[in-house]
């Protein structure tokens, strides 16, 4: 008879060093919060554009859950204040990384109607109230991270991340922009579904690897390091079309 392969998820061995932290309250948003587990620091600090609804319709939340049933102390940052890097020192430095996403929307299309016009509201923030996340949220985001503790690796993902991960045509600035992943400095960008990748970085982040070194997970977005080549054309491999020529 065949073993049978250990689930990639709930994977109790991939966590051996992690205890299992799950409850059923909502994650922490605030420091009191975080105390309240009796936690002095997170693995993780999910920053979000929408409001922390925890149900899966939101990615913070449902990550959220995925990432904290793996053995990972995780707190959310919903709708910070991105003037400042207050809000994102609010759980101290966080011991894995910093998890980016603008929400469940490009925040250009969930401020602005295809006429350009501001919207009236924001089905994802508390009273439909606009205004509570910046234009191109993930870079505002990233930026602040960053600022508020430099070498926390940042990994991105989401709709906004997802979609500008290529060179692109920006509707709203007609032109055409870099991949977000230059733009927002991120240290890894996932596009798509994010459970299987991000639980898998974070797993190799937690085991001590750097993030420099994980460049072979599907889905991920990187950019080049200066002392690094552009991977070989193959099967699996193909060369898309430069900014340049794009
Ligand atoms: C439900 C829904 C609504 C509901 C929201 C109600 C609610 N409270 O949930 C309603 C009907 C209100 C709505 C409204 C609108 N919506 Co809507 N909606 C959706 C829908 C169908 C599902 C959203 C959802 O539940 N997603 C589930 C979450 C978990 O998915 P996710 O954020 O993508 O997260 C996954 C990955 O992206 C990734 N990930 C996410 N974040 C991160 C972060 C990190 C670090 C990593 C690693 C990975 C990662 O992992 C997650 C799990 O796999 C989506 C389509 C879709 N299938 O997503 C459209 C969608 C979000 N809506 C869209 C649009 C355009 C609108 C409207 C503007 C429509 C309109 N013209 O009015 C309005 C918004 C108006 C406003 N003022 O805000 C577009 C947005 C397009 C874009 N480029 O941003 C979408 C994508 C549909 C589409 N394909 O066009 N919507």
């Amino acid at each position: 008879m065949s073993a049978t392969p250990a689930p990639f998820l709930f994977d109790a061995a991939a966590r051996a060093d992690r205890p299992n932290v799950q409850t059923s309250a909502p994650l922490p948003t605030t420091a009191e919060e975080m105390k309240e587990r009796g936690w002095d620091e997170v693995d993780v600090v999910f920053i979000t554009g929408d409001a922390y609804v925890d149900h899966p319709s939101f990615a913070a939340g449902l990550l959220g859950r995925v990432i904290e049933a793996d053995g990972f102390r995780v707190a959310v940052l919903s709708q910070p204040d991105w003037n400042d890097v207050v809000d994102f020192r609010r759980f101290g430095r966080p011991r894995v990384a910093f998890c980016v996403s603008a929400g469940n929307m490009d925040s250009m299309l969930n401020h602005y109607t295809a006429n350009r016009k501001i919207r009236n509201n924001d089905a994802y923030t508390p009273g439909g109230k606009i205004g509570k996340r910046p234009d191109r949220a993930t870079l505002a985001y990233c930026q602040r991270a960053r600022q508020a503790f430099p070498g926390v690796p940042i990994l991105t993902g989401g709709v906004e991340a997802s979609l500008r991960r290529l060179a692109h045509y920006d509707y709203w600035s007609d032109k055409v922009r870099h991949s977000i992943a230059l733009d927002s400095k991120c240290d890894l960008l996932v596009y798509g579904m994010g459970e299987r990748p991000l639980l898998e970085v974070l797993r190799r982040l937690a085991a001590g690897e750097e993030i420099s070194a994980i460049r072979d997970v599907r889905g991920t977005v990187y950019r080049l390091g200066r002392n690094e080549d552009l991977p070989e054309e193959s099967a699996e491999i193909a060369h898309l079309p430069s900014f340049e020529e794009v």
